[in-house]
């Protein structure tokens, strides 16, 4: 299987309950080589432009004040399957469905702050991961 890339953002409620050492613990048990690392913070612009696609949805101005409330992880990761095996590793959206033992069902208290963003596509994978990095800041 070829290697490949996946982007993720460790999210607001993640970063304030004091759990990125953990979960970045858990993605390197997993197998995922960080290429990328960056604590940051999106604007409004950011958080509208990067969620555009569920601009519709009514969780949308919830979801973007969620996601600017304060600063997130973002990261960029490779492994073989990187972005199916990553999605496996997060579980469901809803944190209450996902499995035992995924970041999710770990860290994430509802469907809303859900802990972890994982892309959900090759193409996707590669448009967020330029969202947030530079060509100098991708290794
Ligand atoms: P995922 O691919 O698992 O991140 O989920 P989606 O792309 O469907 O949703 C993106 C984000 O929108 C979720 F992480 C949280 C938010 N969301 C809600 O707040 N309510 C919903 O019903 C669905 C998604």
């Amino acid at each position: 299987m070829a290697t490949n890339r996946t982007f993720t953002m460790l999210k607001p409620d993640a970063v304030e309950n004091g759990h990125i050492g953990a979960i970045l613990e858990k993605i390197n048990a997993s197998g995922f080589r960080i290429v990328a690392l960056k604590l940051t913070q999106m604007t409004i612009a950011d958080a509208q432009a990067f969620y555009a696609i569920h601009n519709e949805r009514p969780f949308f101005n919830e979801l973007v004040d969620f996601m600017t409330r304060g600063p997130i992880v973002a990261a960029i990761l490779e492994k073989e399957n990187a972005v199916e095996d990553f999605r496996t590793l997060i579980g469901a959206t809803n944190p209450a469905e996902a499995a035992e033992g995924t970041i999710r069902k770990l860290f994430a208290a509802s469907i809303g702050e859900n802990a972890v963003h994982g892309s959900d596509s090759d193409e996707n994978a590669a448009i967020e991961g330029a969202f947030h990095f530079s060509g100098r800041e991708m290794f």
